[in-house]
């Protein structure tokens, strides 16, 4: 849009006098964000009506995505950058007297998610809206969001995360569209007229659904989506009926907190309320918008398009069945067809414990219509495919089995598409974890490799590098971020590449100060910047990394003549608080760490940094400054993971297995441009087929790696008696379930090579430079794109390829 710095300050001003009645100077920047955002959501106000107002008029498809986590980060200088007023925005406020980034620093980062799942389901809203297709997103509005990590003594302490204290400028509160969400209660068949039979729920739970609308902005393309967050709330019949205070308790807590568990499923009543909660609202929802505008539900099919990320949401699957069957009087076999083809699933893990399910009973007593509408596609499915595929094979894959409801079976056999989110992962789920499913519906699977947006993570969070790069090769990469791979052209040339180390340069040290500032510790902007940054898990890694970190430690005490660059080794990871192990991982980096960076014989050779409280906003700190990108999971485990996509696309180089995406990554940039290591998937699946892994004849025949493990276990780092005999122990005594010690050699090798690579800078920056040029093909634009080809069937504004 058009604005002149002149009439930003003064609505500015205006906006600052009218809302605090009082003087700029005597205003904090948190007033000051309130400010900027509520003109901001002026200035967008007229799109995102008009948004709406188009979809309607041209009856566009709508395609919702449903997620039970959405990670946005900080809002306000990514709606300036696509709405076209960041520079005439920064310009005005340091004309005023004030400092931008201070007053961006003060929004809070909404933490309404986990990690990586919710992170993808961010970014694709923001492609969705930037490629102009009627995308809306589903969730809730959780009224404490991941906790804030500290670390006391070493050890994760968890605080509540009150990041609605001083409410939330870009939501709009719409209870004037909330539903009623039902739990519990009986069911009864009443006969109809017609001789057909109506379910009758009686003496339920009723939960008051209340919509919060909050603006997703396109960029430079005058379109506004909505990301609709429900909140659970006390029905307005509460006012005049007497509500016990366990049952207003009961309302309260349904979406209270996001269950701070990534990858692991705990199977708890409330998560389950959870689910149906913003499943019912946003269906009900959908339905009510729906039948505004459409005759029949027989066009439903090709006006919306459901899709359900991870199986939280599955159950949007029965619950269109039931307003369909029960509320728009459908049959059966009409609601079913009309639900499979609006329906369609992502998977995001293989990992068992990450399936998924819920005991019958538990269901049958918080959803007993539901239930019935489940147990009735478990039977229809049974009867359908038994002829077919035999007893055996239905029997493992009917939705209802071994006394759970399986929500993984359910979402397959209820949508019309299942996708993984990387080729190696989406053959796995074909091989191993939906093979049964696979035989029956062959048609259904397919990938699609995550993405990210490049906005935020290279234009936002990297403006010297982007400024770098619109000078080479002029800035359309913005819209179309598959033209970095022009980039290429300058692989060679010794002036670019050094000014892509100064940009890098000039990255570590702002990434520097935080930490001098946070952590107190000093670090140089000329060693390696060795990354990681992700949830703390077994399978992902982190011990790996650990283990170099001594190899590094050691190697210096022993000969402290040797010249090898400096190090930093960067770490940020939330453990889920029940997950015992990986806060004995917490516990030992953050001791190595203390052991390390006060050792006076290191000095500024080696550091450890493991900065707190790891989120979006602190990634956009920590990826810009990366050197290497350690990704370092066990092959097969990481489906894709998208932090790779991330490090990359800001030049840093991949430490890699071949997991996931990361496959993509290393084939993407080139070999010659990544540090591949470890056992393939391949390898793994032999060595669960044969069970034939002995961790210990790896501990045995390496004696550098014994005394890296000796180390966890002989006092060398202090204060982690019992975390370091766990440690060891689940190696050696428990066998090593992630293969640590069989990627050991290869890893350290590639590590080695690292440090003596990194002293060709002139190299290395071309190595970072082909990261960047390859980065593109991740654009969330891309795969968004390819979802509204081959899943949604929604038309979409053109990508160059
Ligand atoms: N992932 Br399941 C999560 O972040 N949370 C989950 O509950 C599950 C998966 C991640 C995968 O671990 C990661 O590999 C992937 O990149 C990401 O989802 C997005 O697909």
């Amino acid at each position: 849009m058009k604005l002149t710095r002149a009439q930003f300050k003064e609505d500015f001003l205006a906006e600052i006098k009218t809302l605090y009645a009082t003087d700029l100077s005597d205003t904090s920047a948190l007033n000051q964000f309130i400010a900027l955002g509520h003109l901001v959501r002026r200035y967008d106000g007229s799109n995102w009506k008009q948004t709406g107002d188009r979809y309607r008029q041209h009856d566009d498809k709508q395609v919702y995505y449903f997620s039970i986590e959405f990670l946005p980060g900080r809002l306000l200088k990514s709606n300036l950058l696509n709405l076209g007023l960041l520079d005439t925005v920064r310009q005005g406020l340091t004309e005023l007297g004030l400092d931008f980034a201070a007053i961006s620093a003060a929004e809070p980062d909404p933490g309404l998610g986990n990690g990586g799942l919710g992170r993808l389901a961010a970014c694709y809203m923001d492609s969705m809206a930037s490629l102009g297709i009627a995308g809306n997103g589903n969730g809730i509005r959780y009224r404490y969001g991941l906790f804030k990590q500290v670390f006391m003594d070493g050890y994760q302490v968890e605080l509540p995360d009150d990041w609605l204290r001083n409410g939330n400028v870009w939501e709009i509160r719409r209870e004037n569209k909330a539903c009623l969400v039902r739990f519990g209660g009986n069911v009864w068949m009443q006969p109809q007229p017609d001789g057909s039979l109506k379910a009758i729920s009686e003496n339920t739970d009723d939960v008051w659904a209340v919509p919060y609308d909050v603006g997703m902005v396109g960029y430079h393309n005058d379109v506004t989506n909505t990301l609709r967050l429900w909140s659970a709330e006390l029905p307005p019949s509460a006012d005049n009926t007497t509500f016990s205070q366990a049952r207003r308790d009961r309302i309260d807590d349904i979406t209270k907190v996001l269950y701070p568990d990534d990858s692991n499923s705990e199977g708890q009543a409330l998560r389950l309320r959870q689910e149906y909660f913003f499943s019912s609202a946003g269906v009900q929802s959908i339905i009510r918008h729906f039948g505004l505008h459409h005759q029949g539900v027989k066009e439903l099919a090709n006006k919306i398009a459901i899709h359900i990320n991870d199986t939280h949401p599955t159950l949007v699957i029965p619950e269109m069945m039931r307003l369909l069957m029960d509320e728009h009087h459908c049959s059966w076999e009409v609601a079913w067809a009309l639900t499979t083809q609006v329906m369609s699933y992502t998977n995001h893990t293989i990992m068992q414990e990450a399936l998924e399910t819920w005991p019958i009973e538990m269901f049958k007593g918080l959803l007993p219509r539901l239930y019935q509408i489940v147990a009735e596609i478990d039977r229809r499915y049974r009867v359908a495919k038994t002829p077919i595929f035999g007893e055996e094979l239905v029997n493992r894959t009917a939705p209802l089995g071994n006394g759970q409801v399986r929500m993984a079976f359910l979402a397959v056999i209820g949508s019309h598409s299942v996708n993984g989110v990387a080729p190696l992962h989406t053959e796995l789920l074909k091989e191993d974890v939906l093979r049964d499913l696979y035989q029956v519906y062959p048609e259904r699977f397919n990938n699609k490799t995550n993405g990210i947006a490049t906005r935020r993570w290279v234009q936002l969070a990297n403006e010297p590098l982007a400024n770098l790069i619109d000078s080479k090769i002029g800035s359309t990469w913005r819209q179309q971020p598959n033209e970095l791979k022009t980039l290429t052209a300058y692989q060679h040339d010794a002036k670019f590449l050094k000014q892509l180390m100064a940009v890098k340069v000039q990255n570590k040290a702002a990434l520097a100060a935080y930490i001098k500032q946070t952590l107190g510790i000093d670090i140089r902007t000329d060693a390696i910047f060795d990354v990681q940054i992700k949830r703390l898990h077994a399978y992902k890694r982190q011990l790996l990394h650990v283990f170099e970190i001594i190899r590094e430690y050691l190697a210096i005490k022993d000969q402290p003549e040797a010249v090898e660059p400096a190090r930093v080794h960067i770490f940020g990871a939330k453990a889920a608080p029940s997950y015992h192990y990986a806060k004995s991982i917490i516990k030992l980096i953050n001791a190595l760490a203390d052991l390390v960076n006060h050792d006076p014989a290191i000095g500024d050779r080696l550091k450890v940094a493991f900065i707190p409280n790891y989120g979006v906003s602190l990634g956009e700190l920590i990826i810009p400054a990366a050197d290497v990108s350690e990704q370092i999971s066990t092959a097969s485990k990481e489906a894709s993971g998208t932090s790779n996509m991330k490090l990359m696309a800001n030049g840093a180089v991949s430490l890699a297995t071949l997991d996931g995406a990361n496959i993509d990554i290393i084939e993407a940039a080139g070999e010659a441009n990544e540090y591949a290591f470890g056992l393939t998937a391949k390898a793994v699946y032999g060595y669960y087929q044969r069970g034939d892994y002995q961790a210990a004849d790896f501990y045995n025949a390496d004696p550098e790696l014994k005394r890296i493990l000796d180390t966890l276990i002989d006092g060398t780092i202090p204060g982690i008696s019992t975390e370091g005999r766990e440690i060891y122990d689940s190696l050696l005594k428990y066998n090593d379930e992630f293969f640590v010690l069989a990627d050991y050699e290869s890893y350290v090798q590639q590590q080695r090579q690292i440090a003596h690579d990194y002293e060709d800078q002139t190299q290395w920056q071309g190595k970072a430079l082909a990261n960047i040029a390859a980065s593109g093909v991740f654009s969330a634009d891309l795969a968004v794109a390819r979802y509204s080809d081959d899943i949604w069937q929604v038309p979409h504004a053109k990508l160059g390829q």
